[in-house]
């Protein structure tokens, strides 16, 4: 039997995000996967690919969820990645599930914005991730932006600011950090910092390009917790999600959205 692991993300219907690419990269770590959808995002072709938004009702949130953790015991299921919430309801929703029946291994992808939305719109929501589902998680994977807001750096433009910041984001959440710089700091390679209060480890892999691909993310986050699932330790999953997220990026899939988007296949 394989190991079982859950999103609770938003759908992003082109396929590049989101949960969908959360349960392709579950299915290519060899992991049985399920999702809890949050909200629905639609692009808008004909309006600069701005993001449709819709939330998905708290209800309907917590039926997802109690159906899964139902149908599967938590001997069977001990791991959940955590995607886009969208709203201080959805938010509250899922960090009631979570500590109604907790989970061993929390892996939280703190989306504050998508790529390509304005920065600062939902503050609330931000600030909602912070405060009730940030203290649950046991591994948490900010991106650049995610990073200055949650460490309150003004600016991450080296590798000592992104180790700075996952030492700080470290320290006000408990949890195992993967800072990811990605394409945003200068350099041949594309760094994520790893620190989890003990190890401090640059992951590094030669940059492809230098625009950021959709779903590279979600892919990464979805990947430490397949790896997480099958019994890996939170450094060994960070390594492996790296070495998969660059071949991702690397066979990506040509779009005429902003950004290409990720594939988890050969
Ligand atoms: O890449 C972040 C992200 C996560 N989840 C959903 C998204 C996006 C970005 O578009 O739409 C549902």
């Amino acid at each position: 039997m394989p190991k079982l692991a859950l999103t609770i993300a938003g759908s992003e219907a082109t396929g590049g995000a989101g949960a969908q690419a959360d349960l392709k990269t579950f299915q290519a770590r060899n992991v049985f996967g399920m999702a809890a959808l949050t909200c629905i995002v639609s692009f808008d072709p004909r309006n600069d690919w701005n993001h449709r938004f819709v939330p998905v009702d708290a209800a309907v949130i917590a039926d997802q969820i109690d159906a899964i953790t139902g149908a599967y015991g938590p001997e069977a299921l001990d791991t959940v990645k955590i995607g886009m919430m969208g709203t201080p309801a959805t938010i509250s929703t899922v960090a009631q599930a979570l500590r109604d029946r907790p989970f061993a291994n929390v892996i939280l992808d703190p989306v504050l914005i998508c790529k390509g939305q304005e920065p600062g719109a939902a503050l609330d929501t931000d600030n909602a991730l912070k405060a009730e589902v940030l203290p649950l998680a046991t591994v948490v994977t900010p991106n650049h932006f995610e990073s200055m807001s949650l460490s309150g750096m003004d600016a991450i433009d080296t590798e000592a600011d992104l180790i700075e910041a996952a030492k700080k984001i470290h320290e006000l959440s408990g949890a195992a950090v993967v800072a990811k710089g990605g394409v945003r700091i200068a350099g041949p390679d594309a760094i994520d910092v790893f620190y989890d209060g003990e190890t401090l480890e640059v992951l590094r892999a030669p940059k492809v390009g230098d625009v950021a691909v959709s779903g590279a993310g979600c892919s990464l986050a979805a990947a430490i917790a397949a790896e997480i699932a099958k019994g890996a330790t939170p450094l060994e999953a960070a390594r492996a999600a790296k070495a998969f997220v660059t071949d991702a990026i690397t066979v990506r899939v040509a779009s005429n959205a902003p950004f290409d988007a990720v594939w988890q296949g050969d």
